[in-house]
C-alpha cells in the first residue's frame, strides 16, 4: 500500500508490521517542523484507513534512524526563534499526532533505540507500549530550558509511572536508563541491543496478528477510554466494549473454534 512520500520518515512494511522510522539522524531525530508535518500527514492518512478491514498491517513499530537516538525532543534550534503562540501551535500539531496514534485500530509499539528526550519520550508514550534497547535513555528535560512538557508528558507520564515518579522526573529533568525506565513501568521490556529490540517488537506484532483484529482494536479503544476514569465509569466503558466484541463475527468464529477444538481463522469483522 502507498502511504505517500515523506521527507523525514521512512516507511517499510515487514510481515504484518509497518515500521515507521523518524529519519533525521544528523540532529538526533529531533522533531523539526518538517518532521511534525510529516507525522501529522502520515497519521492523517492512517486515520482514514478506518476500523481495521482496510488495514494492510496488524501493528506499527515506531523507531528512530541510526543507533544513537529514538527522538531527542522538539527541535530546540527552531524553538529558539518562536514566540509563545507559534510554540503552542507546534505543540498542538503534536497533540493531534499523539491522539491519532492512540486512535488507530492497531497497536503501535515504540522501539526506543537511543535518546527519548522531551518530545521524544512524549511521542513514545503515545504508543501502546514501549520496548527499549539497553542503551536507550529517557527524560523530560524541559526544565533545563525553562519549559514544561508540551507534547503530552504531564498527562501520559503520570499514567505510565504514577504521579510521584512523574513529578520527580519532570522537576529534575533527570535522564534515566532503560533498566530504570523498565523498573518504573515506563518500558515493558529491555533488549540487549537495537537489533534484538526491533526483532522483539516485530515478533510481538506477529503474535498479535494471530489474534482477532476486532478484539485487539476494541481492547485498545476501551483501555484508552478507561484511562483516568473511576472504577464504576471504567466498568461501564468495558461493558459496552465487551458487548460490541460479542457481536462480531470474530467472536462467533473464536468461540466456535474453541468448542470444535480447531484453530480460529478470524475474518476481521
Ligand atoms: N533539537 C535540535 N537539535 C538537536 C537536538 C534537539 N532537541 N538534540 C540534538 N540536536 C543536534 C545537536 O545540536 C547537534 O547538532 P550539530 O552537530 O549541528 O551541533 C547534533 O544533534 C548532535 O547532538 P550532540 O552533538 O549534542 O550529541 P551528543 O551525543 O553529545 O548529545 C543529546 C546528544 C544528549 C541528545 C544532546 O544533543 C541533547 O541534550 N539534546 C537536547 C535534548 C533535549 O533537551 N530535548 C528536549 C527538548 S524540549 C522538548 O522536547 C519539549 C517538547 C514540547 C515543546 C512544545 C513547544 C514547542
Amino acid at each position: 500500500m502507498d502511504f505517500g512520500d515523506y521527507e523525514s520518515l521512512l516507511i517499510e512494511q515487514r510481515g504484518n508490521a509497518l515500521i515507521l522510522t523518524v529519519n533525521r539522524p544528523r540532529a538526533m531525530n529531533a522533531l523539526a517542523a518538517q518532521v511534525v508535518e510529516d507525522l501529522h500527514r502520515l497519521t492523517g492518512v492512517l486515520a482514514t484507513l478506518g476500523e481495521g478491514g482496510n488495514w494492510p498491517v496488524r501493528g506499527i513499530v515506531l523507531t528512530g534512524a541510526g543507533d544513537k537516538s529514538f527522538v531527542a525532543g522538539a527541535d530546540i534550534v527552531e524553538m529558539n526563534s518562536m514566540g509563545a503562540d507559534a510554540a503552542a501551535a507546534y505543540a498542538r500539531r503534536m497533540h493531534d499526532v499523539t491522539l491519532r496514534l492512540e486512535s488507530l485500530p492497531v497497536p503501535v509499539i515504540a522501539a526506543v533505540n537511543g535518546f527519548a528526550l522531551g518530545g521524544g519520550c512524549e511521542l513514545a508514550m503515545a504508543c501502546d507500549f514501549l520496548y527499549a534497547g539497553a542503551g536507550a535513555s529517557f527524560a523530560q528535560p524541559e526544565v533545563n530550558l525553562g519549559l514544561v512538557p508540551g507534547f503530552g508528558g504531564s498527562v501520559r507520564l503520570q499514567q505510565r509511572v504514577g504521579i510521584g515518579a512523574a513529578r520527580e522526573l519532570i522537576y529534575t529533568g533527570r535522564r534515566i536508563k532503560a533498566v530504570e525506565a523498565e523498573r518504573l513501568g515506563l518500558v515493558n521490556r529491555v533488549f540487549e541491543d537495537n537489533e534484538s529490540l526491533l526483532a522483539g517488537a516485530l515478533a510481538t506484532i506477529e503474535e498479535i496478528a494471530s489474534k482477532s483484529p476486532t478484539a485487539v482494536a476494541n481492547a485498545k479503544t476501551a483501555i484508552n477510554e478507561i484511562a483516568g476514569l473511576n472504577v464504576v465509569d471504567g466498568l461501564g466503558v468495558e461493558l459496552e466494549s465487551f458487548r460490541k466484541a460479542f457481536g462480531t463475527q470474530d467472536s462467533v468464529v473464536g468461540r466456535s473454534a474453541f468448542v470444535a477444538k480447531t484453530a480460529p481463522d478470524f475474518p476481521g469483522r
